[in-house]
């Protein structure tokens, strides 16, 4: 089984709408991931064991992903120095504006990376996270690179609509 780099943790199974486009990109990239439910309010025990265990398992940035009450982030990252990268995920009342100020106002001292709401902060995390492992892998980061390249390529390309 090959060194798990990245973990992608989610509150819960409805977060895999916003969430797979984090895991979308670290599947473009080659990334070994895992993909699991840790819910910080309904599986305390099972996150913190997750948080206590990342560094030994060699996991180099965990991205968290959490709605409403977003908790998951902060609480991962209050038990590992293992980099966090928090997901605000839009949720039903509030369209992710509390999932947002939950994840990005951490006290001082414990730092959360956090994203965009919803798909966007999802799939720049997971970016994000390739940048970080692409500091020590020179083909990872031609990789990032290209898909830079390619990006501009496409902007470049866009047309827009007027006719006359
Ligand atoms: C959070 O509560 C989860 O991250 C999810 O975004 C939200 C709603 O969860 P469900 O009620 O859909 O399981 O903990």
């Amino acid at each position: 089984m090959p060194q798990i780099h990245i973990g992608v943790l989610m509150g819960s199974s409805s977060d895999w709408d916003t969430m797979h486009h984090a895991v979308q990109i670290l599947q473009q990239f080659g990334i070994a991931f895992e993909a699991k439910v840790v819910s910080a309010h309904r599986m305390p025990d099972d996150m913190f064991a997750y948080a206590e265990q990342a560094a030994d398992r060699g996991i180099r940035a965990i991205i968290a992903g959490a709605g409403g009450a977003a908790h998951l982030p902060g609480m991962l990252a209050a038990k590992t120095t293992v980099p966090v990268l928090g997901v605000p995920v839009a949720s039903k009342h509030l369209s992710g504006v509390d999932s947002l100020h939950s994840i990005v106002q951490m006290p001082k001292g414990i730092p959360v990376a956090t994203f965009a709401i919803g798909q966007a902060g999802a799939a720049n995390a997971a970016l994000f996270a390739v940048a970080m492992l692409a500091n020590d892998n020179p083909a990872l980061r031609a990789k990032l690179d290209a898909f830079r390249a390619e990006q501009t390529e496409a902007a470049r390309a866009m047309a827009l609509p007027i006719t006359g």
